[in-house]
């Protein structure tokens, strides 16, 4: 890492130079936070091979010790998403759950319902043409709103594999109508200071209709429940080419956009580290929503500093530790990288019509090295001024080796 000092001091010196406030910056930097999935601990695989890694997590103690541990290497990553029944714990007891997270100075964020696992969900859960399979998907989502209750969760994080596979298989307006009826009935037991997060994807595991496919809807949707809720972004859940960052500003203006599912992928819902395909991209999203953040427009102001930033990825033949670490850090180094913007420089370039300006002014600010400025902030928050060695010198990943051994891989997830 070498003097990582002098560097700041002569990137901090720039920055000052182009208007950018530093104090500002390391300040939103220090507030920044990351939630890591507790599915994303466990062994995962694809429809081919889970691999399984040695010392991967297969209990919720575990996904919360090691949830704890990337939050102790970095300082951004304070709470974690649990998916139920996958964290369901003995006895249902929510109450234990929630005081070995905080005592471990985490909190529990999004509760994730899951109504796509059970044999019952192979035609669709709140879409599925029978009614008592779309009750008891209804139910065990109602059961989850009275969990975010017990575990102190504020998100209700909603994502079906609801869809055909089959021209005529299905009514397609019915399955609407159903998933609009049941969403209503879901809405009316939200917890008060809570909210809905719809999350939406054109496809996977149906492949000919999917009855969540797009922002479209999910915009629609939330519009007719009410404030309480919004969309949520999963990087991974659209066709390609897709502009992502003009979605996420449109809702943000509309101060629906709730939360993102970061991950990156090449092909289709590849669930890769955040930032490893294609950086530009996550600046670029960040860059939407620092914009909204340091402005004065309302609802997007507002909305931007509520926006729960989640990760949803897969780590299936890397270790999982350092692999989301080292997401939390890519979504660092963007959030640093937007903030660097010299937001009045840019916004008089683009008033003038001066393209190749406006487009050199961002695009210098993704092209400067933030690493130093990112030591800096770690530093003066206490945390490794490098969080990956530090975890690899922390003995943490030879210790859950030992004792937790090979965990099997079959179970997918949990
Ligand atoms: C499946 O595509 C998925 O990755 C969705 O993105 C959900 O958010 C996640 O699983 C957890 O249910
Ligand atoms: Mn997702």
């Amino acid at each position: 890492m070498g003097d990582y000092k002098a560097a700041y001091e002569i990137l901090a010196a720039d920055l000052a130079e182009q208007g950018v406030d530093v104090d500002a910056v390391k300040e939103a930097l220090k507030r920044q936070h990351i939630e890591t999935p507790s599915w994303g601990y466990a062994n995962s695989g694809t429809r081919f091979k889970a691999f399984a890694w040695p010392g991967a997590a297969t209990t919720t103690e575990q996904k919360l010790d090691d949830a704890a541990m990337v939050h102790k290497m970095t300082g951004i990553a304070p709470s974690v998403a649990v998916h139920i029944p996958w964290d369901r714990p003995d006895n249902d007891d929510y109450d234990g759950m929630l005081q070995y997270a905080e005592e471990r100075g985490i909190s529990i964020g999004a509760v994730n319902p899951n109504v796509f696992q059970d044999d019952e969900y192979k035609l669709g859960s709140l879409g599925n043409p029978d009614p008592a399979i779309q009750e008891r998907a209804l139910d065990h989502i109602l059961e989850c709103c009275t969990i975010m209750d017990k575990l102190h969760s504020d998100a209700l994080s909603l994502w079906f594999a609801d869809g055909t596979n089959y021209a005529g298989q299905d009514n397609l307006r019915a399955r609407k109508r159903r998933f609009e009826g049941h969403l209503a009935t879901v809405y009316d037991h939200l917890p008060a200071n809570s909210r809905m997060l719809i999350e939406y994807k054109f496809f996977e595991p149906a492949f000919y209709s999917t009855d969540l496919p797009d922002w479209g809807t999910a915009y629609a949707w939330s519009l007719k429940l009410g404030p309480q809720a919004q969309v949520l972004v999963d990087l991974g859940h659209h066709a390609q080419g897709v502009n992502i960052e003009q979605i996420v500003t449109f809702l943000l203006d509309e101060g629906r956009l709730g939360g993102f599912h970061f991950n990156n992928r090449k092909y289709a819902d590849d669930d890769l580290i955040v930032g490893s395909v294609n950086p530009y991209e996550l600046f670029l999203i960040y860059n939407e929503l620092t914009g909204a953040e340091v402005g004065d427009d309302e609802p997007a102001k507002s909305t931007a500093l509520n926006v729960a930033y989640m990760l949803d990825q897969c780590h299936n033949i890397e270790g999982k530790m350092a692999a989301i670490i080292y997401s939390v850090l890519n979504c660092q180094e963007a959030y640093a990288k937007a903030l660097c913007v010299p937001r009045a420089q840019l916004a008089d370039a683009q008033a003038a019509g001066e393209v190749l300006d406006a487009h050199r002014i961002l695009t210098d600010a993704y092209r400067v090295d933030v690493r130093p400025l990112l030591m800096q902030v770690r530093e003066e928050m206490g945390v490794p001024v490098d969080p990956i060695a530090a975890y690899k010198a922390s003995g943490y990943e030879e210790k859950i080796r030992k004792e937790r051994g090979v965990a099997d891989a079959s179970g997918g997830f949990q």
